[in-house]
């Protein structure tokens, strides 16, 4: 059986799984195998082991126990269990963002080399949103009194999140109405665990609007810390084309490849090789040059900033080693599989781990800090150099196939192609030309053929004259696909097409990484408000069709709470309580205005947003 050719569409990563294969190489396809059929129990979200009085398991079919030792039952056990897969997301993403926050304030305090301040004209903007005052003030001193403050974000002492008040007044309203307005960062993230410790929230209603309240501190905390201070630190990205797939490796260069989410390393690794010194050392081995590319979000964060290629998203991270070009890989943290350091050996792969908050088996660690960081980004880069000469011809295979794709559309760099204001969109949305836009964003997940779901969804919306956002994963996948190139406006409706030309756009905008979904939600809050609604009645929809981390989770949440429908394409471990199911499918609707689906088949879930987009421009009155 050629059952390669099932796990993913590209026929680059089935030549790569193949060979693999043959080199006797175990990949995330054949652990998946392994663990299948996986518990029926976890799948339901029906076993909970919050202490040490169970393990406990609900049965689905009514003919076992139907509660826990302690009394809880499937409601409680299953949103105990979402409230806690949204908790790890939030934390995730907002540890991330309080890493950069130290390096802005280190930067002010002048204690750092290799770092600056980038956008000077968006840490002033910031800073004044934060009612701090510029005047007669330098750079430090304001990168060093903003970063106090964005700490403050995520401790207990505030009323409400400041980046709050980029949302339109209704929805704030509503979202006091039902207390789910976000305090701090951390407080929200200790309050979900604390609920679900036993004997605290044993209401299912009342944990699942804890998750809403977790899932915005990420939302308008944490990610949008995270894209902000960024953008200060590393250039607010603008519109340029580079390229994506394996075929960005050359084979004639010393590959260096980055992985993780966090800026702070990878752009550190740019600096140095961009060296000339390093580039030297490279030619005197017989390399031509230094070649870096990037994987997962922290490739997206250096693709939109700097136009470094992407060689693959989630699912590839394994395959990419598999080619024998890669000289050394230099991971941060979240979404690196812990078995990239076996595979690394059965080639001349270096593999190093930077995060003193993130280990790996097998890998080398080089810790960075702030401090340091520019010195080991030299020294590593150095080994990669080094390790050149160790490649192993006869394991060399590299597909050189590589597609072009365009970056960098922050909401600056939106506005800008714009014209300097949404009145061009909003007239496009008005006219019918653009009937709507969805986000598609999130991972892969091997219960989906890789990259099937984000293209085929994409590619059917964009010809139904929606325009679509892409960040994190989905973003490789759709532009290997050839939409996020102006000249993807073929595959658009007429439409979109227009606009497309006319602005010499493609259909589909990449925004950026994970975090980078915060560059959405400003997008939704400034549409809504300068049309005077809610986010909930604008013609938007949000998809997440091969998502796989507890990230994507809060993802989903904090995107529903703004009143945007959500389509998932991989089933949540909810299916165990009818009334959490009933609730997220239509219940929430008449809360936030907003609910979640899940459709597996792109296609399908293409025509329920579509329908949805419908419905919403007619409540508008556009049809
Ligand atoms: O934050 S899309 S697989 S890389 S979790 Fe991970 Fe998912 Fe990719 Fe980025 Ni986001
Ligand atoms: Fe069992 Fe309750 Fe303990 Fe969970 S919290 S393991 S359901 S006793």
């Amino acid at each position: 059986m050629k059952d390669h050719k099932k796990l993913t569409i590209w026929s680059e990563a089935q030549a790569l799984i193949k060979k693999a294969k043959e080199e006797g190489i175990e990949t995330l396809w054949d652990r998946k195998r392994a663990q299948e059929p996986h518990c029926g129990y976890c799948e339901l979200g029906l076993s909970c082991r919050n202490c040490a009085m169970g393990p406990c398991r609900i049965d689905p079919f009514g003919e076992g126990p139907q509660k826990g030792v302690c009394g809880a039952n499937a409601d409680i056990i299953v949103a105990r269990n979402l409230l806690r897969m949204i908790a790890a997301g939030a934390a995730s993403h907002s540890d991330h963002g309080r890493d950069l926050v130290e390096v802005l304030y280190k930067v002010g305090e002048g204690e750092v080399s290799g770092y600056k301040i980038s956008d000077f004209e968006k840490l002033k903007r910031i800073a004044q949103e934060f009612g701090l005052s510029i005047e007669g003030k330098n750079q430090q001193e304001i990168a060093k009194e903003l970063a106090l403050e964005l700490m403050e974000e995520y401790g207990t002492k505030k009323h409400r999140l400041t980046f709050i008040s980029r949302v339109p007044q209704v929805r704030i309203e509503l979202w006091e109405k039902l207390k789910v307005v976000p305090r701090g960062i951390d407080r929200e993230v200790t309050e979900a665990m604390h609920r679900t410790h036993m004997g605290v929230d044993n209401d299912y209603i009342s944990l699942l609007l804890h998750g809403v309240r977790t899932s915005l501190s990420d939302g308008y905390g944490g990610s949008m810390i995270a894209t902000e201070v960024s953008d200060i630190l590393f250039g607010t990205p603008e519109p340029r084309i580079s390229s994506l797939n394996f075929g960005v490796l050359k084979e004639d260069h010393v590959n260096i490849l980055i992985h993780g989410h966090n800026p702070v390393v990878s752009e550190m690794i740019y600096l140095a090789v961009t060296d000339s010194e390093l580039n030297e050392l490279a030619q005197s081995l017989e390399a031509k040059g230094i070649n870096l590319a990037g994987l997962c979000c922290t490739g997206n964060e250096l693709l939109m900033r700097k136009g470094i290629p992407m060689a693959g998203n989630h699912l590839l991270t394994e395959l990419v080693i598999v080619t024998g070009v890669v000289d050394a890989i230099v991971v941060d943290y979240q979404c690196v599989m812990p078995s990239l350091a076996e595979v690394a050996k059965c080639y001349h792969t270096l593999v190093f781990s930077t995060s003193e908050k993130a280990r790996f088996p097998g890998m080398e660690h080089v810790e960075f800090t702030p401090e340091n960081a520019k010195e080991k980004a030299y020294e590593l880069v150095r080994k990669a150099v080094k390790n050149f000469k160790n490649r192993i011809p006869s394991k060399i295979f590299l597909p050189s196939k590589e597609m072009k794709s365009m970056t960098g559309f922050s909401v600056e760099a939106i506005l800008r192609t714009l014209g300097g204001s949404l009145e061009p969109l909003i007239n496009a949305i008005k006219t019918g030309k653009i009937k709507g836009a969805v986000g598609i964003v999130g991972c892969n997940n091997p219960k989906i053929k890789q990259d099937y779901g984000h293209v085929e969804l994409a590619k059917k919306l964009i010809a139904n004259d929606i325009l679509v956002l892409t960040t994190g994963c989905a973003n490789v996948a759709i532009g290997k696909a050839g939409l996020q190139v102006p000249e993807g406006k073929e595959f658009a409706g007429p439409g979109l097409k227009e606009v497309c030309s006319a602005l010499g756009i493609p259909p589909s905008l990449h925004v950026g990484s994970c975090v980078d979904n915060s560059r959405i939600l400003v997008i939704a809050c400034a549409l809504a408000k300068a049309l005077g609604v809610d986010i909930k009645d604008l013609p938007l929809a949000g998809a997440a069709p091969e998502w796989y981390s507890e990230k994507a989770v809060a993802i989903a949440f904090y995107v529903m709470a703004s009143g945007i429908f959500t389509v998932l394409g991989v089933m949540p471990p909810v299916l165990g309580s009818k009334n959490i199911v009933e609730l997220a499918t239509s219940g929430l609707e008449n809360i936030f205005g907003a609910r979640f689906a899940v459709e597996p088949d792109p296609l399908k879930a293409a025509d329920l947003i579509i329908e949805h987009i419908n419905q919403k421009r007619k409540a508008l009155g556009l049809e």
